[in-house]
Protein backbone atom coordinates (compact mmCIF):
# COMPACT_ATOMS: atom_id res chain seq x y z
CA UNK A 1 0.00 0.00 0.00
CA UNK A 2 0.93 3.40 -0.38
CA UNK A 3 0.99 5.62 2.46
CA UNK A 4 1.74 9.08 3.27
CA UNK A 5 3.77 9.24 7.07
CA UNK A 6 4.33 12.27 9.17
CA UNK A 7 6.67 14.54 7.21
CA UNK A 8 8.93 15.23 10.40
CA UNK A 9 9.64 11.70 9.72
CA UNK A 10 11.81 12.31 6.72
CA UNK A 11 9.62 11.03 4.30
CA UNK A 12 8.12 13.68 2.29
CA UNK A 13 6.45 11.50 -0.37
CA UNK A 14 3.81 8.79 -0.02
CA UNK A 15 5.67 5.46 0.75
CA UNK A 16 5.11 1.69 0.24
CA UNK A 17 4.37 -0.43 3.54
CA UNK A 18 3.06 -3.64 4.43
CA UNK A 19 0.09 -3.49 6.15
CA UNK A 20 -1.25 -7.10 5.82
CA UNK A 21 -0.44 -10.16 4.71
CA UNK A 22 -1.21 -13.05 2.04
CA UNK A 23 -0.95 -16.13 1.81
CA UNK A 24 -0.40 -18.43 -1.25
CA UNK A 25 0.29 -21.82 -2.13
CA UNK A 26 0.11 -23.35 -5.75
CA UNK A 27 1.45 -26.71 -7.73
CA UNK A 28 2.70 -27.01 -10.81
CA UNK A 29 2.68 -30.11 -13.45
CA UNK A 30 4.85 -30.08 -16.12
CA UNK A 31 4.87 -32.79 -18.33
CA UNK A 32 7.21 -33.62 -21.76
CA UNK A 33 7.67 -36.28 -23.65
CA UNK A 34 8.81 -37.22 -27.84
CA UNK A 35 5.42 -38.35 -29.23
CA UNK A 36 7.05 -39.80 -32.76
CA UNK A 37 10.70 -40.61 -34.14
CA UNK A 38 12.10 -42.11 -37.08
CA UNK A 39 14.98 -41.90 -39.15
CA UNK A 40 14.72 -37.91 -40.49
CA UNK A 41 11.97 -36.96 -38.35
CA UNK A 42 10.34 -35.72 -34.42
CA UNK A 43 7.16 -34.70 -33.04
CA UNK A 44 8.03 -33.23 -29.32
CA UNK A 45 5.57 -32.34 -26.54
CA UNK A 46 5.05 -30.60 -23.74
CA UNK A 47 2.28 -29.41 -21.26
CA UNK A 48 2.09 -27.47 -18.31
CA UNK A 49 -0.43 -26.44 -15.71
CA UNK A 50 -0.39 -24.43 -12.67
CA UNK A 51 -2.69 -23.96 -9.82
CA UNK A 52 -2.21 -20.93 -7.41
CA UNK A 53 -4.58 -20.06 -4.35
CA UNK A 54 -3.94 -16.55 -2.67
CA UNK A 55 -5.65 -15.70 0.32
CA UNK A 56 -5.88 -12.39 1.87
CA UNK A 57 -5.28 -13.14 5.20
CA UNK A 58 -4.70 -10.26 7.12
CA UNK A 59 -5.32 -6.15 6.92
CA UNK A 60 -3.77 -5.24 10.24
CA UNK A 61 -6.95 -4.35 11.59
CA UNK A 62 -7.74 -1.71 8.29
CA UNK A 63 -11.38 -2.28 7.12
CA UNK A 64 -11.79 -3.62 3.38
CA UNK A 65 -9.89 -1.77 1.05
CA UNK A 66 -11.59 -0.97 -2.35
CA UNK A 67 -9.95 -0.47 -5.72
CA UNK A 68 -10.66 3.17 -7.21
CA UNK A 69 -13.64 3.97 -9.42
CA UNK A 70 -17.19 3.23 -8.35
CA UNK A 71 -17.18 0.80 -11.32
CA UNK A 72 -14.31 -0.88 -10.17
CA UNK A 73 -15.32 -3.74 -7.68
CA UNK A 74 -12.37 -5.37 -6.85
CA UNK A 75 -12.05 -5.40 -2.99
CA UNK A 76 -9.53 -6.25 -0.20
CA UNK A 77 -10.90 -7.98 2.54
CA UNK A 78 -9.59 -10.39 5.27
CA UNK A 79 -10.27 -14.14 4.32
CA UNK A 80 -10.77 -13.50 0.98
CA UNK A 81 -9.07 -14.80 -2.24
CA UNK A 82 -6.92 -11.97 -3.49
CA UNK A 83 -9.01 -9.65 -6.24
CA UNK A 84 -11.83 -10.97 -5.29
CA UNK A 85 -15.43 -8.72 -6.69
CA UNK A 86 -17.84 -7.53 -4.87
CA UNK A 87 -21.18 -6.67 -7.26
CA UNK A 88 -25.07 -6.32 -7.21
CA UNK A 89 -26.49 -9.49 -7.95
CA UNK A 90 -30.26 -10.08 -9.17
CA UNK A 91 -33.29 -11.43 -7.39
CA UNK A 92 -34.38 -15.06 -9.34
CA UNK A 93 -37.09 -16.95 -8.95
CA UNK A 94 -38.47 -18.89 -5.80
CA UNK A 95 -39.13 -22.11 -7.03
CA UNK A 96 -40.17 -23.40 -3.86
CA UNK A 97 -39.51 -22.16 -0.52
CA UNK A 98 -36.49 -19.47 -0.44
CA UNK A 99 -33.52 -20.33 0.38
CA UNK A 100 -31.37 -19.09 3.55
CA UNK A 101 -28.43 -16.75 3.40
CA UNK A 102 -25.37 -16.96 5.43
CA UNK A 103 -27.12 -14.43 8.18
CA UNK A 104 -29.96 -17.00 8.27
CA UNK A 105 -32.66 -14.47 5.95
CA UNK A 106 -34.51 -15.39 3.65
CA UNK A 107 -32.83 -14.81 0.60
CA UNK A 108 -35.36 -11.99 -1.24
CA UNK A 109 -36.53 -13.87 -4.24
CA UNK A 110 -39.06 -13.81 -7.19
CA UNK A 111 -42.93 -15.06 -7.67
CA UNK A 112 -44.05 -16.99 -10.22
CA UNK A 113 -45.65 -14.00 -12.26
CA UNK A 114 -43.11 -11.55 -10.94
CA UNK A 115 -40.04 -10.11 -13.03
CA UNK A 116 -36.87 -8.65 -11.21
CA UNK A 117 -38.12 -5.03 -11.71
CA UNK A 118 -39.44 -2.65 -9.30
CA UNK A 119 -40.30 1.17 -9.74
CA UNK A 120 -38.75 2.49 -6.73
CA UNK A 121 -35.94 1.33 -4.37
CA UNK A 122 -37.82 -0.46 -1.74
CA UNK A 123 -40.58 -1.03 -3.94
CA UNK A 124 -41.77 -4.81 -4.44
CA UNK A 125 -40.81 -6.74 -7.35
CA UNK A 126 -43.82 -5.85 -10.26
CA UNK A 127 -45.69 -8.44 -11.96
CA UNK A 128 -45.61 -9.53 -15.95
CA UNK A 129 -49.24 -7.38 -15.33
CA UNK A 130 -48.25 -4.55 -13.62
CA UNK A 131 -45.71 -3.86 -16.45
CA UNK A 132 -47.63 -4.63 -19.14
CA UNK A 133 -49.94 -1.72 -18.27
CA UNK A 134 -46.77 0.44 -17.76
CA UNK A 135 -45.85 -0.46 -21.35
CA UNK A 136 -49.67 0.44 -22.85
CA UNK A 137 -47.45 3.50 -24.00
CA UNK A 138 -44.08 3.31 -25.70
CA UNK A 139 -41.17 4.18 -23.00
CA UNK A 140 -37.93 5.98 -24.33
CA UNK A 141 -35.29 4.01 -21.89
CA UNK A 142 -32.77 7.19 -22.21
CA UNK A 143 -34.74 8.94 -19.95
CA UNK A 144 -33.96 8.75 -16.37
CA UNK A 145 -37.58 8.44 -15.45
CA UNK A 146 -37.99 5.31 -17.21
CA UNK A 147 -34.52 3.88 -15.88
CA UNK A 148 -36.06 4.84 -12.31
CA UNK A 149 -39.44 3.09 -13.11
CA UNK A 150 -37.28 -0.09 -14.19
CA UNK A 151 -34.80 -0.79 -11.36
CA UNK A 152 -33.48 -4.07 -10.75
CA UNK A 153 -34.49 -6.03 -7.68
CA UNK A 154 -31.34 -7.19 -5.98
CA UNK A 155 -31.21 -9.78 -3.30
CA UNK A 156 -28.74 -10.84 -0.28
CA UNK A 157 -26.81 -13.75 -1.25
CA UNK A 158 -23.73 -13.54 1.16
CA UNK A 159 -26.18 -12.23 4.35
CA UNK A 160 -23.40 -9.03 4.24
CA UNK A 161 -26.69 -6.74 4.31
CA UNK A 162 -25.42 -4.84 1.69
CA UNK A 163 -27.20 -6.16 -1.96
CA UNK A 164 -24.34 -3.81 -3.80
CA UNK A 165 -21.66 -5.95 -3.00
CA UNK A 166 -22.08 -9.44 -3.24
CA UNK A 167 -19.59 -11.75 -3.83
CA UNK A 168 -18.91 -12.81 -7.83
CA UNK A 169 -15.46 -14.38 -7.52
CA UNK A 170 -12.07 -13.15 -8.34
CA UNK A 171 -10.16 -11.70 -11.42
CA UNK A 172 -7.53 -13.67 -10.98
CA UNK A 173 -7.04 -17.28 -12.47
CA UNK A 174 -6.98 -20.47 -10.43
CA UNK A 175 -5.60 -22.71 -13.16
CA UNK A 176 -3.19 -21.65 -16.12
CA UNK A 177 -0.91 -23.41 -18.60
CA UNK A 178 0.56 -23.89 -21.84
CA UNK A 179 0.90 -27.08 -24.71
CA UNK A 180 3.65 -26.62 -26.59
CA UNK A 181 4.25 -28.44 -29.87
CA UNK A 182 7.53 -28.82 -32.21
CA UNK A 183 7.65 -30.93 -35.10
CA UNK A 184 11.07 -31.67 -36.97
CA UNK A 185 11.92 -32.95 -40.53
CA UNK A 186 15.72 -33.86 -40.79
CA UNK A 187 17.70 -31.01 -40.18
CA UNK A 188 16.25 -28.55 -42.28
CA UNK A 189 12.32 -28.07 -41.18
CA UNK A 190 11.33 -26.84 -37.93
CA UNK A 191 7.42 -26.29 -37.00
CA UNK A 192 6.49 -25.09 -33.32
CA UNK A 193 3.13 -23.81 -31.52
CA UNK A 194 2.66 -22.29 -27.90
CA UNK A 195 -0.79 -22.44 -26.69
CA UNK A 196 -1.58 -21.06 -23.70
CA UNK A 197 -4.65 -21.11 -21.25
CA UNK A 198 -6.01 -19.54 -18.31
CA UNK A 199 -9.42 -20.43 -16.14
CA UNK A 200 -11.00 -19.67 -13.03
CA UNK A 201 -11.18 -15.79 -13.43
CA UNK A 202 -13.68 -13.32 -14.18
CA UNK A 203 -13.04 -9.86 -16.18
CA UNK A 204 -15.00 -7.15 -15.20
CA UNK A 205 -16.53 -6.00 -18.88
CA UNK A 206 -16.53 -2.16 -18.44
CA UNK A 207 -16.22 -1.28 -22.39
CA UNK A 208 -19.55 -3.21 -23.57
CA UNK A 209 -20.97 -1.85 -20.01
CA UNK A 210 -20.86 1.14 -21.58
CA UNK A 211 -21.62 0.35 -25.16
CA UNK A 212 -24.54 -2.22 -24.39
CA UNK A 213 -26.30 -0.10 -22.07
CA UNK A 214 -28.07 2.77 -21.50
CA UNK A 215 -25.33 5.20 -20.93
CA UNK A 216 -26.44 8.52 -22.21
CA UNK A 217 -23.10 9.85 -24.04
CA UNK A 218 -20.25 7.20 -24.63
CA UNK A 219 -21.89 4.49 -25.16
CA UNK A 220 -25.67 2.73 -26.71
CA UNK A 221 -24.40 1.81 -29.70
CA UNK A 222 -24.30 -2.23 -29.63
CA UNK A 223 -26.79 -3.52 -31.54
CA UNK A 224 -28.39 -5.76 -29.23
CA UNK A 225 -28.90 -2.58 -26.93
CA UNK A 226 -30.37 -0.73 -29.51
CA UNK A 227 -32.96 -3.64 -30.34
CA UNK A 228 -34.24 -3.31 -26.75
CA UNK A 229 -34.37 0.81 -26.81
CA UNK A 230 -36.37 0.23 -30.42
CA UNK A 231 -38.96 -1.95 -29.07
CA UNK A 232 -39.45 0.02 -26.26
CA UNK A 233 -39.98 3.33 -27.87
CA UNK A 234 -41.57 1.58 -31.07
CA UNK A 235 -45.68 3.13 -31.32
CA UNK A 236 -46.28 0.16 -33.64
CA UNK A 237 -44.75 -2.70 -30.66
CA UNK A 238 -46.94 -4.30 -28.60
CA UNK A 239 -46.90 -4.15 -24.99
CA UNK A 240 -45.53 -7.75 -24.69
CA UNK A 241 -42.78 -7.15 -26.80
CA UNK A 242 -41.74 -3.80 -24.88
CA UNK A 243 -42.02 -6.00 -21.84
CA UNK A 244 -40.46 -8.17 -23.23
CA UNK A 245 -37.57 -5.74 -24.11
CA UNK A 246 -37.67 -4.80 -20.63
CA UNK A 247 -37.11 -8.17 -19.28
CA UNK A 248 -33.79 -8.42 -21.53
CA UNK A 249 -32.97 -5.26 -20.57
CA UNK A 250 -33.07 -5.71 -16.32
CA UNK A 251 -31.49 -9.38 -16.40
CA UNK A 252 -28.32 -7.96 -19.51
CA UNK A 253 -28.31 -4.38 -20.18
CA UNK A 254 -29.36 -2.71 -17.12
CA UNK A 255 -25.64 -1.47 -16.35
CA UNK A 256 -23.58 1.25 -15.17
CA UNK A 257 -26.25 2.52 -12.85
CA UNK A 258 -25.82 -0.14 -10.00
CA UNK A 259 -22.13 -0.41 -10.51
CA UNK A 260 -21.33 -3.98 -10.57
CA UNK A 261 -24.41 -4.67 -11.80
CA UNK A 262 -23.86 -7.45 -15.09
CA UNK A 263 -20.30 -6.94 -15.20
CA UNK A 264 -18.11 -9.61 -14.10
CA UNK A 265 -17.73 -12.20 -16.89
CA UNK A 266 -16.37 -15.95 -16.90
CA UNK A 267 -12.60 -14.66 -18.59
CA UNK A 268 -11.48 -18.23 -19.25
CA UNK A 269 -9.69 -19.18 -22.73
CA UNK A 270 -7.48 -20.62 -24.56
CA UNK A 271 -5.11 -18.56 -27.11
CA UNK A 272 -2.75 -19.73 -30.09
CA UNK A 273 -0.36 -17.69 -28.71
CA UNK A 274 2.54 -18.29 -31.61
CA UNK A 275 3.06 -20.36 -34.44
CA UNK A 276 6.32 -20.67 -35.83
CA UNK A 277 7.49 -22.21 -39.55
CA UNK A 278 11.68 -21.98 -39.79
CA UNK A 279 14.00 -23.76 -42.41
CA UNK A 280 17.52 -24.11 -41.97
CA UNK A 281 19.15 -23.51 -45.53
CA UNK A 282 21.49 -26.62 -46.37
CA UNK A 283 25.24 -25.50 -46.06
CA UNK A 284 26.04 -25.57 -49.35
CA UNK A 285 23.81 -22.29 -50.07
CA UNK A 286 25.00 -20.43 -47.19
CA UNK A 287 28.26 -21.02 -48.19
CA UNK A 288 27.21 -18.50 -51.12
CA UNK A 289 26.40 -15.74 -48.10
CA UNK A 290 30.07 -16.52 -46.70
CA UNK A 291 28.13 -17.02 -43.65
CA UNK A 292 28.19 -19.72 -41.57
CA UNK A 293 24.92 -20.88 -40.91
CA UNK A 294 21.18 -19.28 -42.27
CA UNK A 295 17.68 -19.67 -41.98
CA UNK A 296 13.96 -18.39 -42.48
CA UNK A 297 11.50 -18.69 -39.76
CA UNK A 298 7.73 -17.50 -40.72
CA UNK A 299 5.64 -16.90 -37.26
CA UNK A 300 2.46 -15.60 -36.26
CA UNK A 301 1.43 -14.28 -32.85
CA UNK A 302 -1.91 -14.11 -31.26
CA UNK A 303 -4.03 -15.62 -34.46
CA UNK A 304 -6.58 -17.54 -32.78
CA UNK A 305 -8.50 -17.33 -29.68
CA UNK A 306 -11.23 -19.95 -28.18
CA UNK A 307 -13.59 -17.86 -25.01
CA UNK A 308 -16.95 -17.81 -23.95
CA UNK A 309 -16.20 -13.80 -22.79
CA UNK A 310 -18.35 -11.49 -24.80
CA UNK A 311 -15.88 -8.38 -24.77
CA UNK A 312 -13.35 -7.56 -26.85
CA UNK A 313 -10.46 -9.49 -25.74
CA UNK A 314 -10.00 -11.54 -22.07
CA UNK A 315 -6.47 -10.05 -21.73
CA UNK A 316 -6.78 -6.39 -21.81
CA UNK A 317 -6.91 -4.25 -19.23
CA UNK A 318 -7.26 -0.43 -18.48
CA UNK A 319 -4.51 0.23 -16.41
CA UNK A 320 -0.55 -1.08 -16.88
CA UNK A 321 1.38 -1.28 -13.92
CA UNK A 322 1.58 2.01 -12.52
CA UNK A 323 5.38 3.15 -10.78
CA UNK A 324 2.97 4.44 -7.48
CA UNK A 325 2.32 1.24 -6.35
CA UNK A 326 -1.27 2.74 -6.08
CA UNK A 327 -4.03 0.25 -5.38
CA UNK A 328 -5.17 0.63 -9.29
CA UNK A 329 -1.41 -0.03 -10.06
CA UNK A 330 -1.35 -2.97 -7.82
CA UNK A 331 -4.62 -4.53 -7.90
CA UNK A 332 -6.82 -3.47 -10.85
CA UNK A 333 -6.46 -6.68 -13.20
CA UNK A 334 -8.68 -8.11 -15.45
CA UNK A 335 -10.87 -4.89 -16.41
CA UNK A 336 -11.54 -4.79 -19.95
CA UNK A 337 -12.23 -0.60 -20.17
CA UNK A 338 -11.80 0.74 -23.67
CA UNK A 339 -8.22 -0.80 -23.85
CA UNK A 340 -6.80 -1.89 -26.86
CA UNK A 341 -7.21 -5.71 -27.75
CA UNK A 342 -4.09 -8.08 -28.67
CA UNK A 343 -3.02 -7.42 -31.78
CA UNK A 344 -2.48 -10.20 -34.37
CA UNK A 345 1.09 -10.09 -35.61
CA UNK A 346 2.72 -11.99 -38.16
CA UNK A 347 6.48 -11.77 -38.73
CA UNK A 348 9.16 -13.02 -41.50
CA UNK A 349 12.92 -13.22 -39.88
CA UNK A 350 16.18 -13.69 -42.09
CA UNK A 351 19.08 -15.38 -39.54
CA UNK A 352 22.36 -15.14 -40.74
CA UNK A 353 25.65 -16.19 -38.20
CA UNK A 354 28.53 -15.67 -39.14
CA1 LIG B 1 -9.52 -17.21 -9.20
Amino acid sequence: MTRQFATSGGFRQAQLTNIGQIDGSGYEFNLRGQAWRSARSTVELFANAAYLKQTLTSLGGAPPLKVGYARYRGFMREGDPLGSLYAPRLAVPCNGAPKKNSAGADILCLGADQLPIKASLNGPALTRAQLLQYFSVPRDIQTGAVQSALQPVLADYDGNGNVFEQNVGDVIPDWSGAFVGSFNLGTAWKFQTLMEWRTGFKVQNLTDGFRGSQHPSIGSNLKEFDEIAAAMENPASTPEQRVAAAETYIKHNRRLLEPGLHQAEDGDFIRLREIALTYNIPSRLVSRFKSRNASVTLSGRNLWLATKYSGQDPESNENGRGSTGSLEGNFLVSTDGFGLPLQKRYSLIFNLGF
